[in-house]
């Protein structure tokens, strides 16, 4: 056990995942029979140069095994990453709900966490335009819960039963399986353009929201209406929010597709070195409440999966933190084998009427069945739930427990009629008694039935940057699409939400304006500011910023790279070479990468070092100057100090460096307090009003 994981008292889930860890420092080579093995590298052969021999069983058990390592991929989401951590609530939530892990601040709760993307597959590159998966297994005291959401607080479609469509849509072709996780294709479109209740979707997904700069930095939603229960039985509709401490941020669309290429595990690696670097990943746990009597006070149904609750109408609520310190032992026994469902409850949480959560209660189990191999993955160690477990249920694939007597019934008299149900007193789960009376019927809702307003307040709420990615990111889908019919769709559909948005894309995927769109309802409110990544949080805490120095780097920089880190960013040396790097001063830095190994692309801020001679080997390196002009492109803070400022002025070709975002010094004055400014920029992360 290394110190580090010394240091960490262990939770209840941790100290039962221990009983499953197996290290082999130190120990012999066994075959699974636990036989001594002598020799692992040469099979049992007839002679030196003979066929092998069915009877070398070590070859055989070994091959067999390695032939079926793969299971089968999830059949969405199948791209994703995993933590450990624990929650907190801040204050009990008595009021609204009778879960124990909701009741006591000192109380924290085991969790497992997993980010997705949703259409690629498991090999895919993180970094793609796609949703986010954020689910949340709480392993409580009374049995797992599962929070299994997205990053978008709204869904493409309103009921399950087209959700087998929408992701045949979306998924890579099938008669050529192309593209691979990207929905900048025909039938995606043509699902869109034909499933008008995507509209408001439509709009997340073509803005910064599906490039999330980190996992770290997006927020988390529930998507739809649950239902919180108090021990008086009184309920409340709820919907559930992650809010991450360092705000909600993104990349920009260039900067994605490229680093698919230099580092598809962007996202992944982030978590990790973020999670080993003791940055531990925090968001802060939200509820939106709606009393059962409002239910119908609103202008859009509660139970329409298309529709927010804007947070200027039912503000959110911040009632605890989760906390991400740990990362996994074996991502295939952990994140590969993780199974969340929504429908993962404890008394004190309940369900509504949504008929897409509906569907999703059947369809969490059942995939798992062919994804794990049968009925018994509850019993795969991240899966165990950590209040004992107790049923009639028995056998099936790799059954692990050995329930012990011959009664595996209920009622039974034999043993006592053992295990026997709980009265909700003792903690047994009631279903929430709602009164539900209704024909049986195939329709949508009336009130499901208004596709365009939130899509309105969407793109109302958006800044004037968010707007131009959007209409960029429309022109980029569209025109990768081949039918100039599914081109045009989609243009009259958007001019039922707005005319500027539709007449900016129409021209350049080479379709007509129509001359106007259907009367669709206006949204109240008219924006939700709450909806615009520019009213986040912003810091220059775990901003990585490239520290481009070279052998006789200046004293300045020490002084930045200081200030940096008391900012809590991230500083790392690129230079001509690896290893470590002597300054003027005597002081030697470790230089991490060169420009072979890594890109601007992958910080968010770059550093020009002053000194003659490191800046003369960092001007001759053949990327150099591309580092420089791509940070510079994708609006990063850059700064310069002594000889490093002629040659920033140099990558970009300009004299006049008063460009917004870019800090420079080379006299004395210009030098005191130039790391403060310089930390300043890194904190704002993008000067989107830098001319190109
Ligand atoms: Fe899922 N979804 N989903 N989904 N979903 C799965 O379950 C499904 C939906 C979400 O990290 C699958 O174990 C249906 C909404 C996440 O392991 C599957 C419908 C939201 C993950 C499934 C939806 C989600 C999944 C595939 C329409 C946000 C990854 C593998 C009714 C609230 C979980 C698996 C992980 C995974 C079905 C819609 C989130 C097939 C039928 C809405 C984060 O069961």
């Amino acid at each position: 056990m290394s110190e580090k994981d010394m240091n960490v008292k262990k939770d209840a889930k941790d100290e039962q995942l221990d009983s499953f860890r197996v290290d082999n420092d130190g120990q012999k080579l066994t075959t699974n029979q636990g036989l001594k093995v002598s020799e692992d590298e040469f099979s049992l052969k007839a002679g030196e140069r003979g066929p092998t021999l069915m009877e070398d069983f070590h070859f055989r058990e070994k091959m067999t095994h390695f032939d079926h390592e793969r299971i089968p991929e999830r059949v969405v989401h199948a791209r994703g990453f995993g933590a450990h951590g624990y929650f907190q609530v801040y204050e009990p939530l008595t009021e609204l709900t009778k879960a124990g892990f909701l009741q006591d601040p000192s109380v924290k709760t085991p969790v497992f966490v997993r980010f997705s993307t949703v259409a690629g597959s498991r090999g895919s590159a993180d970094t793609v335009r796609d949703v986010r998966g954020f689910s949340t297994k709480f392993y409580t005291e009374e049995g797992v819960v599962d929070i299994v959401g997205n990053n978008i607080p709204v869904f493409f479609i309103q009921d399950a039963i087209k959700f087998p469509d929408f992701i045949h849509a979306v998924k890579p072709e099938p008669h050529n399986e192309i593209p691979q996780a990207a929905s900048a294709h025909d039938t995606f479109w043509d699902f869109i353009a034909n499933n008008p209740e995507s509209a408001h979707m439509m709009l997340w997904h073509l803005s910064d929201r599906a490039l999330p700069r980190s996992f770290r930095m997006m927020e988390g939603f529930g998507v739809h209406t649950f239902r919180l229960i108090n021990a008086e039985g009184k309920a409340h509709f709820v919907k559930f929010h992650w809010k991450p401490v360092l705000g909600v941020h993104s990349l920009v669309w260039d900067e994605t597709q490229k680093i698919a290429g230099k580092d598809p595990d962007f996202h992944r690696r982030d978590l990790w070195d973020a999670i080993e670097s003791g940055n531990y990943p925090e968001f802060e746990f939200g509820l939106q409440v709606i009393k059962e009597e409002d239910e119908f006070s609103f202008d859009f149904d509660i139970l329409d999966p298309t529709k927010l609750w804007p947070e200027e109408l039912v503000p959110v609520r911040k009632v605890g933190k989760m906390t991400l310190n740990r990362n996994t032992d074996n991502f295939f026994s952990e994140t590969e084998q993780v199974a969340f469902h929504p429908g993962h409850v404890v008394p004190g949480i309940d369900f509504s009427n949504d008929p897409l959560l509906q569907g999703r209660l059947f369809s969490y189990t059942d995939t798992q069945l062919t994804r794990l191999g049968g009925p018994n993955f509850a019993e795969i160690p991240i899966n165990r739930s950590i209040a004992p477990v107790h049923n009639n249920q028995r056998d099936g694939m790799h059954r692990m427990t050995i329930n012990r007597g011959p009664v595996s019934y209920h009622r039974n008299g034999m043993a006592g009629n053992s295990p026997s149900t709980a009265a909700p007193s003792e903690g047994g789960y009631e279903h929430y008694t709602e009164r539900v009376d209704g024909r049986k019927v195939q329709a949508r809702s009336e009130s499901f039935k208004d596709f365009y307003s939130q899509a309105k307040l969407f793109w109302n709420s958006m800044s004037e940057v968010e707007k131009k990615h959007i209409i960029t990111a429309f022109q980029f889908e569209l025109g990768k699409v081949q039918r100039k019919e599914v081109r045009q769709s989609v243009v009259n559909l958007l001019m039922n939400i707005d005319t500027a948005l539709a007449a900016s894309v129409a021209p350049k995927i080479g379709v007509q304006l129509p001359e106007a769109g259907e009367a669709t309802k206006d949204p109240v409110p008219t924006d939700s500011p709450a909806l615009s990544m520019m009213n986040t949080i912003f810091s220059a805490k775990t901003r990585k910023v490239a520290i481009i120095a070279g052998e006789g780097f200046d004293q300045a920089t020490t002084k930045v790279i200081e200030a940096l880190k008391e900012a809590g960013a991230m500083p790392e040396v690129v230079s001509d070479r690896l290893g470590p790097i002597s300054g003027q001063g005597g002081q030697s830095i470790e230089a991490l990468h060169t420009f072979l190994t890594s890109d601007s692309l992958l910080f968010d801020a770059i550093y020009i070092a002053g000194g003659k001679e490191g800046v003369n080997l960092i001007a001759s390196e053949p990327d150099a100057k591309e580092f420089v002009r791509e940070a510079y492109k994708h609006f990063k803070p850059i700064g310069a100090v002594n000889e490093g400022v002629a040659f920033l002025q140099q990558s970009l070709a300009i004299e006049d460096l008063r460009v917004p975002g870019i800090v420079t010094a080379r006299s004395t004055e210009e030098l005191s307090g130039f790391e403060n400014k310089f930390v300043e920029a890194v904190a704002a992360h993008r000067f989107w009003d830098r001319k190109m």
